[in-house]
């Protein structure tokens, strides 16, 4: 195995769901954390550690004795900012500090395309471009791309984060044509994110090899990572079976796609 014991954040979540399986082979003990109860339980080589990000002493008990962490918990989604600064700012926040006081030195943190959804659907962006946030989720992204940042600078941590396109089995609608992320794929782009010999503090997106995407994604190339699948196959029965979109739609203009009009939520 790659790792003693590699961590998993959010294993109960959708994407941490299609991790889980893959990534058992990768470590001699991978320990499994959600807040929820996990389904299926602990399986041979997993323990099982649920842990509520927001609870400082829990994380810090969580991060015990990890020699990396794959950080897919938190929200995922626009939600009330409250929920959001539980989960993905002291969430993030406890996580880093864990990490300093345990002495890991490498994450793998689940960023999000919304760090930059106000940039429109005829920009290509590079990593480095200024973020745009396109909502409250999207904010608190970067603030975890902020934080590992300092910790990189501050403590020597080093983080890969992956800004992930839309990562499903299937192409769902045409959005998504630019922001497939092929489950094989983010399998992948994880592998080299955790295995890459140097990685520092690096930002990339989470996209697979699609024919027209909106990301300029070469900086991602040092982590060695190509992808294998892309949206195109998919395209033909895509577009006979969904309207044409409304120019006049925001959810068509920006890259967030529909995230750019959800919220704000009342608490
Ligand atoms: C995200 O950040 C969400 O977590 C995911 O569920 C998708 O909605 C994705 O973005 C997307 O942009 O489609």
């Amino acid at each position: 195995p790659l790792f003693h014991r590699l961590l998993l954040t959010g294993a109960q979540g959708r994407l941490g769901g299609v991790l889980r399986p893959r990534l058992r082979d990768w470590a001699t003990v991978l320990r499994v954390s959600d807040r929820v109860p996990l389904s299926p339980a602990v399986h041979e080589g997993e323990e099982d550690l649920p842990c509520d990000l927001a609870d400082r002493a829990a994380v810090l008990a969580l991060m015990e004795g990890v020699d990396a962490v794959v950080h897919m918990g938190g929200i995922s989604r626009e939600d009330r900012f409250d929920a959001i600064l539980q989960s993905n700012i002291v969430g993030v926040f406890n996580l880093y500090e864990a990490a300093r006081k345990h002495g890991v030195r490498r994450v793998v943190f689940a960023s999000s395309n919304h760090v930059t959804g106000f940039y429109r659907q005829d920009e290509t962006i590079r990593p480095d471009a200024a973020r745009r946030p396109d909502g409250l989720y999207g904010v608190s992204k970067c603030f975890g791309e902020d934080l590992s940042r300092y910790y990189f600078d501050r403590f020597g941590i080093e983080t890969v984060c992956l800004r992930i396109g839309a990562s499903f089995p299937e192409v769902r609608d045409r959005r998504m044509l630019a922001t497939y992320l092929s489950h094989d794929d983010l399998t992948q782009l994880v592998r080299c994110a955790l295995t890459a010999p140097r990685v520092g503090h690096c930002v990339i997106y989470g996209v697979s090899g699609n024919k027209h995407v909106w990301w300029d994604n070469r900086q991602a190339a040092h982590l060695g990572f190509v992808a294998k699948d892309s949206s195109e196959p998919m395209r033909a029965t895509l577009e006979a079976n969904t309207p044409e979109p409304d120019p006049q739609d925001p959810a068509a203009i920006y890259q967030g796609g529909g995230f750019v009009v959800m919220g704000p939520f009342d608490d």
